[in-house]
């Protein structure tokens, strides 16, 4: 997606949200990362970010993510934000772009395990969320439309737990 949309709904002169120029290096073979940031804006969300190609994808979550399989969430798919925006907390001006104060409610790295245009299954290690999760595209064939879920999956067996006892 790029991050122009980004840029182009704010003003770096009034929002101390940050401008996403600099790329912070990851160190060799380190795990993406995940942030979820409690938003309270005109109306309260949770925006989950994913690191996936030197940005961050984004969702705006209208409801309290949980850490509980099969509970959905509805996720909107926003502009991509730059990877330093994991680190911002803070309080965006009345009359800026998303007016209100962000804090950091989750974060850690995570697993990639499949990826495709409209869907993502991953394995989040946060505090709050931890496990399988999956985000699921709602119409996939309408690339303009935004909805996704967000849920989180059972655990797949162990192997070990096939093996009889002896
Ligand atoms: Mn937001």
């Amino acid at each position: 997606m790029g991050l122009a949309k980004y840029a182009a709904k704010r003003n770096f002169r009034k929002t101390p949200e940050p401008e996403g120029r600099k790329t912070p290096a990851p160190g060799p073979a380190s795990d993406p990362i995940f942030v979820v940031q409690r938003h309270q804006a005109s109306r309260l969300h949770w925006d989950l970010r994913l690191e996936e190609g030197g940005a961050l994808t984004s969702w705006a979550v209208p409801k309290e993510p949980r850490n509980e399989e099969g509970l959905r969430r509805l996720a909107v798919q926003v502009e991509d934000h730059p990877l330093d925006y994991a680190e911002f907390e803070g309080t965006i001006p009345e009359g800026e772009y998303g007016a209100g104060t962000v804090s950091i409610w989750d974060r850690g790295t995570y697993r990639p395990i499949e990826r495709t245009p409209a869907k993502r299954i991953v394995e989040l290690r946060g505090g709050k969320l931890s496990g399988r999760y999956a985000l699921i595209k709602l119409k996939p064939e309408m690339e303009e439309d935004r909805n996704w879920l967000f849920f989180k999956l059972k655990p797949k067996n162990r192997p070990e737990s096939h093996v009889p006892k002896t």
